[in-house]
């Protein structure tokens, strides 16, 4: 497979490079792409240099497939013009994915809907992903009503000028570019993305009609509340389930380790629960504090972290690439 990777100068996009090293994904050809400015740097692929070239050059050498992540006005301009070419584009940014027309796709939950006539398939937003691998096997049992979720991200999901922020006030200079509006170092931020006329972020707003889409059941409620704080290992989210039917936790745990790409870790008398910490570089997401809400019935509340630049973009998006493969449609 000859494969693009868009924006590879980026976090996420030296991340798809890692992953699709990683899990040994059949690359015959590594084309690393960016803007005007990046072209003819040098980026390194299973050891060895490849030089970025501009979209145009990239089209010409014919990818089987494109892996974007250079932010939605890329997308929105170039991902059709790969597309028309016959390129299949799998799309990290916002910009296609609530457009009817698209896929909305996380495998573990949805691979089902790809078929070969989808020439640009959008991956979901980070804090999404790693809810829903959760929510799946737990809907599929017990029907899930209604969920509550309180994130607390990582900054890498701004990208690298906000863990430059991060190191830079730890450190205490003060010279460095401040992406956020305050602090982040010892600091938290209720607000991710930006504000929308209802009051809510961006990023909630993500998380609640991207959970319905890729879940394919706009009965299921959402609501969010993203938090940005000073990790980089990965993003950890409170989520709080409310089902139709009654559940017992054994099984609840049994469902959530049997599941693909899922890790229980939930043994409060050893101190083991996620932590981004140890999400960190792994492709899983990870569950923790599994345990009934007292406060209300059929309701469940646990914990789940994951590597955002990896289960939340790269992994998400390279497992894409694999299952297309698998089944022929590149
Ligand atoms: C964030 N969800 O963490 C974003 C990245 N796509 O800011």
């Amino acid at each position: 497979m000859k494969v693009a990777v868009v924006g590879a100068t980026g976090l996420v996009g030296g991340e798809i490079l890692k992953v699709l090293a990683e899990r040994n994904f059949p690359v015959s050809e590594i084309i690393p792409v960016a803007s005007e400015r990046s072209i003819g740097k040098k980026i390194l692929f299973k050891g060895q240099e490849f030089t970025v070239v501009g979209y145009d050059d990239a089209i010409k050498m014919k990818p089987n497939v494109a892996i974007f992540s250079a932010g939605g006005g890329t997308s929105l301009e170039m991902a059709p013009k790969f597309a028309e070419a016959g390129i299949t584009v799998i799309d990290n940014s916002s910009a296609w994915r609530m457009d009817p027309t698209k896929k909305l796709v996380v495998p573990e939950v949805n691979a089902d809907v790809l078929t070969a006539e989808d020439k640009i398939i959008a991956n979901p937003n980070c804090s999404t992903i790693q809810m829903v691998v959760v929510m799946k096997p737990l809907h599929e049992k017990y029907k899930i009503k209604r969920v509550v979720v309180s994130t607390y991200q990582s900054v890498t999901g701004t990208g690298k000028a906000a863990v430059d922020q991060l190191f830079a006030e730890r450190a205490g200079d003060d010279s460095v570019a401040k992406v956020y509006p305050h602090k982040i170092d010892l600091n938290v931020l209720p607000h991710i993305d930006v504000f929308q006329d209802n009051g809510y972020t961006k990023e909630e707003m993500k998380m609640i009609k991207e959970t319905n889409k890729i879940m394919g059941d706009d009965s299921i409620k959402v609501t969010a509340t993203t938090v940005r704080i000073p990790t980089i290992g990965g993003h950890s989210e409170a989520v709080n389930i409310e089902f139709e039917n009654d559940f017992d936790l054994a099984t609840v745990r049994e469902l959530l380790a049997a599941t693909e790409g899922v890790i229980v870790q939930d043994d409060p008398a050893n101190f083991l629960y996620p932590m981004p910490i140890t999400a960190h570089g792994k492709d899983e997401v990870f569950v923790g504090r599994i345990r009934r809400d007292e406060s209300q019935a059929n309701t469940l509340n646990l914990w789940c972290v994951a590597d955002n630049l990896r289960k939340g973009a790269a992994t998400n998006a390279v497992q894409i690439a694999e299952y297309l493969l698998k089944k022929g449609m590149i």
